[in-house]
């Protein structure tokens, strides 16, 4: 058996990557550490709740004396995705980001060390680069980190944080920057999910400022596959960048698109404010995990984003449920009285 301790895995990205364990790895045994705020949603994991090698243990990454003794190690892999990962949250409640994202993972890298650990991964964003202009080179490891939100200033010191255990206590640790993800699961709060949930219900579709900001879209599955990689076999220390598949594109560009594939008329696109010292550009520069590790983004936006869109069409019972608010009672009536690892009420 190979033990992995996941945080965050009833979150968008978190979720799939305890899918693709369970699927790919059949020796995992798997514990998911997650606190289940408004972004947790048991139901995301639905498919795989019977899977006796999965685990779930309610708790606060920022708290881990709350739940350890439900989890010890020692564990082969830590990985750590529990963060607050919203931009525009940050803007109006940054404390809420510096409690889980900078003192929880000082809590998970203290955690990972007390209990044992082969490797620890550290799963961060491109948005600790800053911004690009339209004709800059893409970010590479080496490019400064320029964080322009509270939300990026969070995950960036996390990521000096997860260095600084690397270096002083000699913790294995591996750090991954990656673009920004698509695919099953996403909180309709992010652009995506939320433009194509609205337009399929003919709502507006609120796109901030001109809309001519790039982001450099991969799908989540090639990013859990880097991260699978870096966890296996990446070097300690390393910090590896992820994302550009062909997926730099304007917003504008992307709703057109999803318009498209649904057959929406383009006058439901509402340009508002613009989002608070908005980053103009991500574009991402993945040589080094190409070289080490042999990654390879294997979909690209054209067959992603259609996938996505009918993704979204099969699944309308789980986003009516987001949407509605109707998720918050899962975990009470799956779990009731086994409630465990006491951490802070869920927000
Ligand atoms: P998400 O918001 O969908 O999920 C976050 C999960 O963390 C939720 O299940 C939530 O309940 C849990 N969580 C939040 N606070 C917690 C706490 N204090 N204790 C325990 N659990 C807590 O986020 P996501 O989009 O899946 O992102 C996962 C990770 O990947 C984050 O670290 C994020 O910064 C990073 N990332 C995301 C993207 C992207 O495009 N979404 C891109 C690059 C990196
Ligand atoms: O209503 C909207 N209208 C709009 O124009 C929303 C929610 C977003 N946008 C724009 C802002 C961005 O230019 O769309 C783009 C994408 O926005 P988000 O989905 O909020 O993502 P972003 O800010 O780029 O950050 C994402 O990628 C990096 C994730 O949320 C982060 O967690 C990840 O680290």
């Amino acid at each position: 058996m190979t033990r992995w301790l996941v945080t965050g895995g009833a979150g968008f990205i978190g979720s799939n990557f305890v899918r693709m364990l369970l699927r790919e790895r059949p020796d995992a045994e798997i514990v998911n550490v997650d606190l289940l705020t408004y972004a947790g949603n048991l139901e995301n994991l639905a498919d795989v709740e019977g899977d006796p090698r999965l685990r779930f243990v309610r708790g606060d990454v920022a708290a881990t004396e709350t739940w350890a003794a439900e989890a010890r190690g020692p564990w082969d892999f830590v990985v750590h995705f529990a963060a607050e990962s919203h931009v525009d949250r940050s803007i109006e409640d940054p404390v809420t980001f510096l409690r889980t994202n900078v003192t929880g993972t000082q809590r998970m890298l203290d955690f990972a060390r007390a209990e044992g650990c082969g490797t620890y991964v550290q799963v961060g964003t491109d948005e600790v680069y800053g911004t690009l202009a339209p004709e800059d080179p893409s970010f590479t490891i080496d490019s400064p980190i320029r964080p322009n939100s509270p939300y990026a200033a969070s995950k960036a010191a996390a990521d000096l944080l997860a260095r600084a255990a690397w270096r002083t206590h000699g913790l294995r640790v591996v750090t991954t920057r990656c673009s920004n993800n698509y695919g099953p699961y996403q909180f309709p709060e992010k652009f995506l999910p939320l433009m194509i949930t609205n337009a399929m219900a003919d709502l507006p579709l609120p796109v901030y400022g001109d809309g001519l900001q790039v982001r450099d879209w991969l799908h989540v599955d090639d990013h859990n596959r880097a991260i699978l990689l870096a966890a296996e076999r990446g070097r300690a220390g390393a910090v590896y960048n992820i994302g550009g598949h062909d997926g730099e594109r304007t917003n504008l560009a992307m709703l057109r698109d999803i318009l498209s594939i649904l057959g929406k008329p383009e006058s439901l696109i509402r340009h508002v404010e613009d989002r608070k010292g908005h980053d103009r550009r991500y574009s991402i520069d993945s040589s080094v995990i190409r070289a080490e590790l042999g990654w390879e983004p294997t979909v690209t936006l054209e067959e992603g984003l259609p996938a996505l869109v009918e993704w979204y069409r099969s699944h309308r019972a789980w986003w009516d449920r987001v949407k509605s608010g109707a998720y918050r009672g899962y975990y009470e009536k799956m779990y009731g009285a086994r409630l465990g690892g006491g951490g802070s009420p869920a927000r």
